[in-house]
């Protein structure tokens, strides 16, 4: 099979890309098996906890807690080439993220009248980073640096057990990125811990990152009770090139999302036909060589497509239709195109603006709106990690004249006892 080419009118076009927006369904199973997890978790603690990582994990924990030293000595022992680009993400990640911060206002315009916000960090965040080889340290960096700028106290970290124990650069990225305690605990068992505390876990306000169905499922049962993240589906590029864009990179930055995920969505809109048959035949050229190719040929053949458009007009209505996780604009002048963008969660502009530059370092959240959600999502950053208060004060005066209209309003809506507090200031 190779990647589809699709080429027929524009409204055929927007008819089958809206087809294939892949809508993730609700398992009763899966359901009911993460609320008995929860209400173990919630009634029995750690007790529970240590049952279930025995049950799915194959594990009998003692002290669910990395010891400190575990930490240090994995930062230790990190190659000092993998440290120093560590490093680089990092400051990159923070001198980004900085700028995002916000202070609140003070408003004092009207007489006797001070009016005004505060931005609060969250006490307590968790973050849930996955096993195995899906545990990667960029994540980690992405979502704590965010958290400890936002000046979170306590962040987090929970992360399934490993037979040789947790992978030491993901130790490493967790004590560069400021993470506070580590504890070895995966599943729906985890985000329970988290949600309510245990004897050994604290309670968090809300839970960041990926993670299995099992993993999604508590999150979405424990929203309410702490705050989560958004649902992070699998990775999705777009890519809008003319006739004269490198095919071979093209195909190459197509197949960068590819690997992650077999449900992975590579996508190319393009005006040129050429070119649309040259990334294809690059695409499976690149495959032949490429160490997870079994992974990036199902996302390739099921979920992959390229489209080609009548002109560019029609190529950025397409892809605000689509709303990918990642967009890349592969023509000249590329800054010229930003305002035509509307939808897309991180967008890489011009020829070396390869996606995995803000995979890695150049600072921009990699955590991002995925399956259309870049409709209303946004990328993660510091103010997923705040929250608002507001605060007022008046003087008589002030309040004096703003009595009648209040007590108006009260008694319109039949509230006797509020318009009654208000004038009570006005009565001796
Ligand atoms: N591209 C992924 C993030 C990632 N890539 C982590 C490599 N490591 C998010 O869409
Ligand atoms: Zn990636």
């Amino acid at each position: 099979m190779m990647i589809q080419i699709l080429n027929d009118d524009f409204k055929t076009l927007q008819q089958q890309v809206t087809k294939r927006q892949q809508q993730t369904a609700n398992k009763p199973e899966i359901e009911a098996a993460v609320a008995d997890i929860l209400a173990a978790v919630r009634e029995r603690g750690d007790a529970a906890v240590k049952e279930y990582e025995a049950k799915f994990d194959q594990v009998e924990l003692d002290d669910l807690k990395v010891p400190q030293a575990t930490i240090d000595a994995a930062y230790e022992a990190c190659e000092p080439k993998l440290l120093d680009a560590l490093k680089l993400a990092k400051r990159n990640i923070t001198s980004y993220h900085e700028k995002e911060i916000t202070h609140g206002f003070i408003d004092a315009e009207q007489p006797g009248v001070i009016r005004g916000q505060k931005v609060l960090p969250l006490a307590a965040v968790g973050l849930y980073v996955p096993g195995g080889t899906a545990a990667y340290p960029s994540t980690i960096l992405m979502s704590a640096i965010p958290a400890k700028l936002a000046g979170v106290d306590q962040v987090v970290m929970v992360t399934p057990p490993q037979p040789k124990g947790i992978n030491p650069a993901v130790l490493t990225a967790a004590k560069l990125a400021g993470v506070d305690a580590i504890y070895q605990v995966g599943g729906a068992q985890a985000i329970a811990a988290l949600a309510y505390g245990t004897e050994q876990i604290p309670q968090v306000d809300k839970i960041m990152g990926p993670g299995n169905i099992f993993v999604a499922t508590a999150k979405k049962q424990v929203f309410g009770q702490v705050d989560i993240d958004m649902i992070a589906g699998p990775s999705e590029i777009g890519i809008i090139a003319d006739a004269g864009a490198e095919p071979d990179q093209v195909a190459a930055d197509l197949l960068s999302q590819a690997e992650h995920d077999r449900l992975a969505r590579p996508m190319l809109v393009t005006d040129s036909q050429a070119l649309a048959t040259k990334v294809a035949a690059a695409i499976e050229k690149r495959l032949q060589t490429l160490p997870r190719e079994e992974i990036a040929r199902a996302s390739v053949d099921d979920q992959g497509f390229i489209a080609v458009v009548a002109n560019l007009d029609q190529a950025f209505t397409l892809m605000n239709q689509i709303a990918p996780e990642h967009l890349e604009i592969q023509l000249p002048e590329p800054m010229t195109y930003l305002n035509q963008i509307r939808n897309a969660g991180s967008v890489f502009l011009g020829r070396e603006a390869s996606e995995p530059l803000g995979d890695y370092v150049a600072g921009p959240n990699h955590i991002l709106p995925t399956a259309g959600s870049a409709r209303f999502f946004s990328p993660l950053g510091v103010e997923a990690f705040v929250k608002r208060t507001q605060f007022v004060q008046y003087t008589k005066d002030a309040l004096s004249n703003e009595k009648d209209a209040i007590t108006t309003l009260a008694r319109v809506e039949g509230l006797e006892g509020h318009a009654r507090a208000i004038e009570s200031r006005f009565e001796d």
